[in-house]
């Protein structure tokens, strides 16, 4: 196997044995064979959709498909190769389609002929990352392909609210179709693969829109709330993971039932949503980032329903208590982890998780506070007033945006005492689980405005872009790179590429970024980015301190 799509990849460079993840070798292949499959199925469609005979259900099922290999998400050997051949099966309809039966040409790309059996023998060298020979066109395919599964996760949450484009569909059809190596279309170049990049990551920000009107249309906008981290005396499930319309459901079904929900890592921002503040049963959250989930699930005695990435391969403690649903899986081959399947109507059934919840102990309590959360776009301009005299005044010197993920990395504690070592006078912007790296210290507030504005989820940092783009009308600036405002953002998985691609497709220069550089990114791809953009990989706290803020 060969896997360099995280910040976790081995030794930096690649995973080469396991993953680092706990994603095995078998399934590393069989998701390496899964993405070649989506782009034949890809080159079909387009062809399919010059003669009006494209599959209507591309853009959802590719989007489920790209999602389910984004790292942490799905683990299950057998899901891949059922994925797998219905890729095959939906592009041979396709492809019979555009040929009216007859056979395919003879240029056609070997993605969109090979069959199930002959895809199942190829081996990582020959249809994974390390099959592109040249180590810049590796890069940026791979750094696109990254890209588009943040796209789908992103596009999932939103279809599953009735929110779809298909602008987006027919951007990751042609994207998937630029990676093909013996395609017979004219193959980009450099130039023209960067410009994909950066049009990947204008598409990032319109499906981190799209998802932020259909969250906020159902569910309505944020507020800021203090969210209980304490626990109560009666039996909990713990909904982990990004989807609120599981959260929605579960909610709605262990109403009067005696069970009280809680969230975990990437569902805190949930509590700050007015629709979900209705429910009394949701009490808090419960613990903290992914990485921590090993004691953290086994300590809360209940039920945990993973409703999106990052799931941890599971302790036996607690393996009979785990649920997945969606593209999350879970199996070693002997043990798997219960799915909960949607209906056609998009319906689940949590009856055995309520069940199950009813016959265990309340959650040991491992904390007793609050913490704070729903500073999304509404609730900060709501109080922009404040907020621009604050920065006339002085009161406020800069916004330093430290959004992303978390990561288990002993690096990552650099996050935290970086926003210890910051002056009393910054505001720290956030969205993503990297909040868990200081949102429990006590940072204080610059005229009641808290120092650390958590905006939601790492989709949210969508919210984030319009608060600048709105400080910077309001300064009358010409761009976000005027504000007093820096980015020293954490990355980890697929989903923060996207998120770095559509700030630099943006325009937003000197974005610091860490604990380490993407490992896919070639020296020369690299230079590309500190060229034209400046980025930078963060270093110790007292010199990003002195070159991002007092300087
Ligand atoms: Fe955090 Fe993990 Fe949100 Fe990422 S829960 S690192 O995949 O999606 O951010
Ligand atoms: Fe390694 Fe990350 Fe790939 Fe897992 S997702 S195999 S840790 S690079």
């Amino acid at each position: 196997m060969f896997c360099y799509q995280c910040e976790e990849t081995m030794n930096g460079t690649g995973c080469t044995m396991n993953g680092m993840c706990g994603k095995k070798g078998d399934v590393a292949v069989l998701q390496d064979r899964l993405i070649y499959a989506l782009k034949g199925y890809a080159f079909c469609n387009s062809r399919g959709r010059t003669k009006d005979c494209n599959d209507s259900d591309f853009g959802p099922f590719v989007m489920e498909a790209l999602f389910s290999t984004l790292t942490n998400v799905n683990f299950d050997a057998a899901y891949f190769e059922q994925m797998i051949q219905e890729t095959i099966k939906r592009r041979d309809v396709v492809r019979n389609a555009v040929h009216n039966g007859a056979p395919p040409g003879p240029h056609a790309p070997n993605a969109a002929v090979i069959t199930y059996e002959e895809l199942m023998t190829k081996t990582a060298e020959e249809i994974g990352i390390l099959s592109i020979e040249n180590v810049d066109v590796r890069s940026l395919r791979e750094t696109l392909i990254y890209g588009l599964k943040g796209i789908s996760a992103y596009g999932i949450h939103a279809l599953i609210l009735n929110s779809e484009s298909d602008e987006i569909y027919q951007f990751i059809e042609k994207a998937l179709v630029s990676t093909i190596e013996d395609s017979p279309l004219e193959k980009p170049n450099v130039d023209q693969m960067v410009a994909l990049l950066m049009e990947c990551g204008s598409i990032g920000v319109k499906i981190m829109s799209m998802l932020d009107t259909a969250n906020t249309g159902t569910y309505g906008s944020p507020v800021p709330t203090a969210v209980s981290t304490g626990v109560g005396q009666k039996p909990g499930i713990l909904i982990s993971g990004h989807d609120l319309k599981d959260l929605e459901m579960l909610l709605e079904q262990t109403k009067g039932t005696g069970v009280d929900i809680y969230t975990h890592g990437e569902m805190l921002p949930a509590n700050a949503y007015p629709f979900f503040q209705k429910y009394d049963h949701l009490v808090g959250n419960y613990g903290n980032a992914w990485w921590q989930q090993k004691s953290e699930f086994e300590s809360f005695n209940g039920p945990i329903l993973m409703t999106t990435n990052c799931l941890v391969p599971p302790k036996d403690t607690y393996i009979d208590r785990l649920f997945t649903t969606n593209m999350v899986g879970w199996s070693d081959g002997t043990v798997s982890a219960k799915h909960i399947p949607a209906n056609s109507d998009g319906s689940k059934d949590f009856s055995e998780i309520i069940a199950l919840a009813k016959t265990c102990a309340a959650p040991k309590e491992i904390e007793n506070g609050t913490v704070m959360t729903g500073f999304a776009h509404d609730a900060v301009l709501s109080v922009a007033d404040k907020v621009v005299s604050a920065v006339q005044s002085g009161d406020i010197q800069k916004f330093v945006v430290m959004a992303g993920c978390d990561g288990r990395r002993k690096e990552r504690e650099y996050y935290s005492d970086f926003a210890e070592a910051l002056p009393d006078n910054t505001i720290i912007l956030t969205a993503g689980c990297a909040k868990y790296r200081y949102n429990k210290l006590d940072l204080g507030d610059i005229g009641g405005i808290p120092r650390v504005l958590d905006a939601g989820q790492c989709n949210d940092c969508y919210s984030l872009v319009v608060i600048a783009l709105k400080l910077a009308e309001v300064f009358g600036a010409e761009s976000v790179n005027d504000l007093p405002l820096v980015f020293n953002i954490a990355w980890y998985e697929q989903k923060a590429t996207l998120v770095f691609l559509a700030l630099l497709s943006l325009g937003v220069k000197n974005i610091v970024i860490g604990p380490t550089l993407p490992a896919c990114l070639s020296p020369t791809v690299l230079d590309v980015l500190v060229q034209t953009f400046n980025v930078s990989k963060n270093t110790d706290v007292e010199s990003d301190m002195k070159r991002l803020i007092t300087l």
